[in-house]
């Protein structure tokens, strides 16, 4: 069966996270909108009736329409052998990526922090004081925390046990953060050692590597979450 992701093209976005455990898995999939563009997600919308998603990303799969990020890794984890064995373990993982959601959200903030329908240019000052608080204090908070759990899992894997979704997601934040911040995420990447190693060992993961190297990894660009905009970016 070929799943069949829907998401905006020409974007990483949220979802990247979904392509991720895709790739990892090697699983057969779809990027619809890339090959037929937005007017897809509309029209899958638009059909879906009383269980359409409110935004993208979204999965198909067969007659099963599943939405939300989070929600979508926790169907996909198992099912691509990116979960783990136990209920409970699924239950912890589901949390980290719930917080990992969180920060995302409070990413797009910090460039968008007034409203998503306003041009950057439009809300540049207040991305400005949101970046400051979000560098000072916000991502030091999350990615602090992140360091504890996985020093706390054994230093290797974001849950006991092994590999799974969390752990994809946990590498693009950290890649995503980085391309947004290269300044800051330069100069404290050395308050994170553990994250830092699990940065390196999920991009060497056989099929990571070489969906990074090929066209199906789009780059990062200032019309994603994670954004480049030099004035954002502090020490
Ligand atoms: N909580 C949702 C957020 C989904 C979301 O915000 N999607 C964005 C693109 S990344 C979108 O198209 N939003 C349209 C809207 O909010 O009106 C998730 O994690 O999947």
């Amino acid at each position: 069966m070929t799943y069949r992701l829907y998401y905006w093209p020409g974007l990483q976005g949220r979802g990247e996270f979904v392509r991720l455990a895709l790739e990892d898995a090697g699983a057969a999939y779809e990027d619809v909108a890339r090959g037929e563009g937005a007017k897809a997600i509309m029209d899958m919308v638009g059909s879906a009736g009383g269980r359409a998603p409110f935004a993208p990303p979204f999965l198909v799969d067969g007659e099963t329409l599943i939405s939300q990020t989070a929600n979508i890794l926790a169907y996909l984890g198992p099912r691509l052998g990116l979960a783990p064995p136990d209920e409970a373990g699924r239950a912890v993982a589901a949390g980290l990526q719930l917080t990992l959601a969180d920060l995302v959200a409070e990413v797009h903030d910090t460039h968008h922090p007034i409203a998503s329908s306003l041009r950057y240019e439009d809300q540049r000052e207040a991305a400005k004081a949101r970046s400051g608080d979000f560098l000072a204090r916000r991502a030091p908070k999350y990615l602090g925390y992140f360091e504890k759990v996985l020093t706390g899992a054994g230093g290797a894997f974001m849950t006991a046990g092994g590999h799974t979704y969390v752990d994809l997601s946990m590498f693009q934040v950290l890649e995503g953060l980085a391309y947004a911040f290269p300044r800051h995420i330069g100069t404290n990447e050395g308050r994170w050692p553990a994250l830092a190693a699990l940065r390196q060992r999920v991009a060497r993961r056989p099929r990571i590597a070489l969906y990074l190297a090929s066209e199906r990894r789009i780059p990062f660009n200032e019309t994603g979450i994670f954004r480049h905009y030099p004035e954002l970016d502090a020490d």
